[in-house]
């Protein structure tokens, strides 16, 4: 009989088969049985009876690929934060509901078992989870893409809280082995490194250049299936994990050398060992620069080989069929890269190969942090990729002597602004730079953000290439962020507008009628209520801290960075601590303050901000005086399952950044979409989210990006706020005492010095008052139940622009050029 072709309906589950194929995988995947089975087994069982459903749909997707040819979008980034996949996966294939009454029927709560599934935290921070959920839209979307990175094995340490302080642990995501990747040995690429350079006569005539390879690495492919919503499209995301060539040396052993014969070993795993090695130290930055290279070549040797498949070495179509995305300046490298490919192995010349470089790259910038736009000494380039920098040196040549020169003739000063190369005692090679000249389009990541990218990062870059810069304002898929985290809420909003909303959020704009409906408020804040409840109980497990759910919860979530000013919240609540002890019936509605934060293992500042936080919660709430009319709380070991728990049960949203300094922000997004209350500065994407809710349903505060530039041309000193505002300045002395640290006066101390001495570099003192101002207001809203509601539905009804669906359809408009494929 001829097999038949399986349709769509075939290949939805209902709840019999999957609770009979979740017990199969148990018996024949796992090797164990319904008595025996710890949670861990019946999460991986559950696992692989969904994954072949993935499976079957991701094989389709890639042959529907291949049979259309279709041009790509190839997104490199060393960061993916992709957080849990189980629920994810299962909503994506409207399988949740059905996977739940499956397991309920065999003794088990499908909620519970996700909790075995360890985060897969292959990223920092936004701009890892932006990647995250750009490739879930792009999945949606039904658009050709694959998602490259590392594979690392540790991703952002563990954070564990010890007497207050940040300690790092290693986060050993994969250790019992993780269900939703596949290896394919069959696509292992061979990367060189260091070495030299020969110049040498070509097959043509004429010279060639040839890179002699003092070692080489081998680059393992792992896939994590990205499936769409609907499941229509199961795209990937390809991750490198780095091994010897030839690790393992026989004669050494046999020696007895037992270390000394796995030393290559050792050294090749390191390169994706971890995220973000600490750079203090030469061979770390080494390391750094090798990791990024790594990923970037065994990505375009991916490329290439697929491409090859089908053209051969005809390249005329490969800008047509290839974009490449650089997701911040860490994959800079995969430029010069992709033209030592074209040049020196597919014996393109020059003209040709940048000219199709030229069009298959594009750069999104996500900081204007000079920090962030990463240099690499030339002379470690030299060592590590010594055919690069003869590259980087030949494409600035020709930028500096034709374009530049032809733009401003004989203008010195603009030329060394612009090349790659800075000059000086360390010559460094700017990959930001290398990024813009190489580009396409670069683009800024909020419309705030963008214009100073054009203005005042890249002025000169803006006036030579008017049209390369762009906006595409992020945004957050509507799927994790409200879907599968916040399900109370999602039903109320199938009820009312439909269920179409996690694709259209824009649907989301019919609630806003009922802004002002009593039974609905009363939906909306019964809801939010049950989110608190549950979050009040994580963190009692989590920290051992009780909290009220009475209290608004006003939540800061984010990395540690002074820009982002942890510090102003902070000395905000000391300001209420003495307000209370002041007067103990001072008029205020209990408030909890929660944060969850990791601090750059290096960044001293950052980590003793997290140890003041956590000294000032020990005092407050254990302070019987105040009456519970405060609580700190710092939620250990911040990550997306956490985000995923925190969001739905925020009551006030902190987006404080020092206006000018946060690119975006894309917790600002899901909070609101959430229903919490933004209390925040004309930052990044918050000025986009208060023109969709509207300027009186935030809490915006402090100075803007033009105050903040005059400020600091008029010369800013913080003295002039300490000693104008006598709470500012009695809050400032505080750290210098024990009052937090009994008997360890000073320890406090760094933060009061960075904010006078230092020179408040992100202005926090200049925004004090207007901030705790802020929150007064605040206060009072929250004590008129209706109208709290009411801002807080405006503020959730209003997000539909963030989703981040929206922000790929402006990528593909104005950047790719994409056309969407439908899988049957
Ligand atoms: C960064 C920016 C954010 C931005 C995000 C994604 C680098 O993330 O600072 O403003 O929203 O990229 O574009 P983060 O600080 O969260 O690590």
């Amino acid at each position: 009989m001829a097999t038949k072709k399986k349709t769509e309906l075939d290949l939805q589950l209902n709840k019999d088969q999957l609770k009979a194929s979740i017990v199969r995988h148990l018996r024949s995947t796992l090797g164990t049985s319904e008595q025996k089975a710890s949670p861990q087994a019946w999460w991986k069982a559950t696992a692989a009876a969904v994954n072949e459903q993935v499976y079957e749909r991701l094989t389709r997707t890639q042959q529907t690929h291949f049979n259309k040819d279709t041009r790509a979008i190839h997104y490199f980034s060393a960061e993916f934060l992709m957080g849990r996949l189980t629920s994810n996966n299962l909503h994506n294939l409207s399988l949740y509901s059905v996977c739940e009454e499956a397991l309920r029927e065999l003794g088990l709560e499908l909620t519970d078992l996700c909790e075995q599934e360890p985060d897969m935290a292959l990223g920092n921070g936004g701009l890892g989870r932006l990647a995250a959920c750009f490739i879930d839209s792009l999945a949606t979307l039904n658009y050709p893409a694959v998602g490259y990175g590392l594979h690392y094995e540790h991703g952002l340490f563990r954070q564990e809280i010890q007497d207050g302080r940040q300690i790092e642990r290693p986060d050993s995501w994969r250790e019992y082995g993780n269900p939703w990747e596949i290896c394919r040995p069959e696509s292992v690429q061979e990367i060189p490194l260091y070495g030299y350079v020969e110049t040498v006569f070509g097959d043509k005539g004429g010279l060639k250049k040839v890179w002699h390879a003092g070692r080489k690495i081998k680059g393992v492919p792992w896939d994590i299936p990205v499936v769409g919503f609907g499941g229509h499209t199961v795209n990937i995301l390809r991750l490198w994990e780095s091994r010897a060539s030839e690790f393992f040396d026989w004669d050494v052993f046999n020696a007895g050398g037992y270390v000394d014969s796995q030393a290559e070993k050792a050294q090749a795993e390191t390169i994706s060992k971890v995220l973000y090695p600490n750079d203090e130290t030469d061979a770390g930055k080494e390391l750094r620069l090798i990791q990024q290279y790594f990923f970037c070549a065994c990505s375009i040797k991916d490329i290439m080989r697929r491409y090859k498949r089908v053209h051969g070495s005809d390249f005329s179509n490969f800008a047509a069929q290839i974009a490449i995305q650089l997701n911040d300046t860490h994959p800079t490298v995969a430029i010069p890269e992709l033209m030592r490919v074209l040049v020196d192995e597919e014996d393109l010349n020059w003209d040709a190969a940048w000219t199709i470089c030229y069009q298959v790259f594009s750069y999104t910038n996500h900081t204007l942090l000079p920090e962030a736009l990463e240099k690499w000494s030339v002379n470690l380039f030299e060592k590590v990729l010594p055919r690069h920098l003869e590259i980087i040196y030949e494409i600035n040549a020709r930028f500096l002597g034709d374009l530049v020169e032809a733009k401003w003739p004989g203008d010195d000063v603009i030329k060394a602004k612009l090349s790659i190369i800075e000059e000086g005692e360390v010559r460094k090679v700017r990959m930001g730079n290398l990024c813009v000249i190489g580009s396409a389009k670069v683009n800024g990541v909020a419309e705030i953000h963008s214009k100073l990218v054009k203005e005042d990062l890249f002025p000169e870059f803006a006036a030579l290439w008017p049209d390369k810069m762009c906006n595409v304002t992020n945004g957050v898929t509507p799927r994790r962020w409200l879907l599968a985290c916040n399900p109370e809420l999602a039903a109320l909003y199938d009820e009312v507008v439909g269920k179409e909303w996690p694709l259209q959020l824009d649907k989301l704009r019919g609630v806003v009628k009922f802004a002002d409906d009593k039974a609905f408020q009363q939906q909306f804040m019964t809801i939010k209520r049950h989110n608190k409840e549950k979050l009040v109980k994580v963190i009692k497990a989590e920290t051992g801290i009780e909290v009220d759910a009475n209290a608004i919860f006003d939540i800061q979530i984010k990395r540690l960075h002074e820009y982002k000013r942890q510090q102003l919240n902070l000395i905000h609540i000391m300001a209420l601590y003495r307000r209370l002890l002041a007067n103990p019936d001072y008029d205020m509605h209990p408030r909890v303050f929660i944060f969850g934060s990791k601090a750059a293992p290096g960044y001293k500042l950052a980590k003793d901000i997290i140890y003041a936080i956590n000294k000032l919660a020990e005092r407050v709430n254990n302070d019987t005086r105040i009456q519970g009319k405060l609580k700190v709380v710092f939620m250990p070991n911040y990550r997306v399952s956490l985000a995923e728990k925190m969001i739905p049960a925020a009551d006030v949203s902190e987006q404080i950044s020092t206006a000018g300094y946060e690119a975006s922000g894309t917790g600002n997004m899901k909070l609101a979409l959430n229903g919490a209350i933004t209390i925040g500065t004309l930052d990044g994407a918050n000025i986009e989210i208060v023109e969709e809710a509207g300027a009186e349903h935030c809490a915006i505060f402090g100075l803007n990006v033009d105050e903040v530039k005059a400020l600091k041309a008029r010369g800013y000193n913080p003295y002039d706020f300490y000693y104008a505002n006598s709470e500012l300045k009695a809050v400032l002395d505080w750290f210098d005492t024990d009052y937090f640290t009994p008997g360890k006066p000073g320890e406090l101390s760094s933060i009061k010095r960075s904010l006078l001495e230092g020179g408040d570099p992100y202005l926090t003192l200049a925004d004090f008052a207007a901030y705790s101002e802020a929150h007064q207001l605040v206060d009072s809203w929250y004590r008129d139940p209706a109208l709290w509601a009411k801002k807080a539905i405006i503020n959730s009804a209003t997000m539909g622009k963030f989703n981040s669906d929206r922000s790929i359809q402006d990528y593909v408009e104005r950047i790719w050029k994409l056309e969407r494929c439908k899988v049957g």
